[in-house]
């Protein structure tokens, strides 16, 4: 288990009799506090609302079950039937909810602020969804690649192909080739679609955006520096037969690997230019 796992999770947990011990899956409940500062203002937002709505219920329960006690029929209670209007009740239960939807309200629209300010941002790619599979372009490197279905997934799915989907690593959560990003970098996404409406969303990212045939959706993130490694993620939309066959994977490399990393990909995906590069910067400068 990556998260430490915050008390309600392993409260739930324990409530339900799930161990995280599984040895396919992680069985954490709550969502992942993720690898970015978005990511963790969302996961906070999210505890927040949580324990709101967990004191509410408490004491909503607890009053109803108090009166429902106290006050049965058998105990010689009797109904008040002349009862139809109380002032004072009525504006206290007005400006409580108010109250309690502002203080919502704010943390939530700092959190929307900050994941909506793609400004400064170092790197741009372009995500475009295709049925089934994701294309990701480096924008202005000529650095591009398809993303799909990893061969081992691939081969496992088909029917009758008499192999345990247990066994495959990462069942069909593995690609062929995963989206490499820098750590510490403010990455900008651009994300359209080909064909049908897609959603390309990793959760580590607290990013889950739509990718629409003709427009353009954008979205950002910056890994945190010690949060290097794999990170798995999917289409979200349902977008038809294959949708669960085109999963996303992020490899969060440092800054040194991933330039290291660009620099193989563009000898690898354009010799000539690279070539042609190296000839003009080999030659002595001239006049
Ligand atoms: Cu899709």
């Amino acid at each position: 288990m990556k998260n430490p796992g915050s008390l309600p999770a392993v409260a739930t947990a324990a409530v339900l009799g799930f161990a995280a011990q599984s040895a396919h899956a992680d069985w954490a409940l709550n969502m992942t506090p993720g690898i970015t500062a978005v990511s963790r203002s969302v996961y906070g937002l999210h505890m927040t609302m949580y324990y709101i709505c967990v004191a509410i219920a408490v004491f909503v329960f607890a009053w109803m079950i108090y009166s429902i006690v106290v006050f049965r029929k058998s105990k010689g209670a009797v109904p008040d039937t002349t009862l139809v209007h109380n002032t004072k009740a009525e504006i206290i239960w007005t400006v409580v909810p108010v109250l309690i939807l502002i203080g919502a309200a704010i943390p939530s629209t700092k959190t929307l602020i900050q994941g909506e300010d793609a400004t400064g941002t170092e790197l741009t790619i372009r995500i475009t969804g295709y049925q089934w599979k994701w294309q990701y372009e480096y924008i202005d490197t000529g650095v591009s690649m398809f993303s799909t279905l990893d061969r081992d997934s691939n081969v496992a799915r088909q029917l009758g192909s008499g192999i345990d989907p247990n066994g495959v690593p990462n069942y069909l959560l593995n690609v062929d080739h995963p989206l490499v990003v820098p750590a510490g970098t403010k990455v900008r996404l651009l994300l359209t679609a080909q064909d049908v409406i897609h959603s390309w969303w990793v959760p580590a990212l607290a990013i889950k955006k739509d990718a629409i045939p003709g427009f353009i959706n954008e979205a950002w993130f910056k890994v945190e520096e010690d949060k290097l490694g794999l990170y798995r993620g999917q289409c979200a939309e349902l977008c038809g037969r294959d949708h669960g066959f085109m999963p996303i994977v992020l490899d969060v490399r440092s800054k040194a690997d991933f330039e290291a990393w660009m620099k193989a990909q563009k000898a690898l995906q354009q010799p000539a230019a690279s070539a042609e590069a190296a000839a003009v910067a080999a030659q002595p400068a001239a006049g």
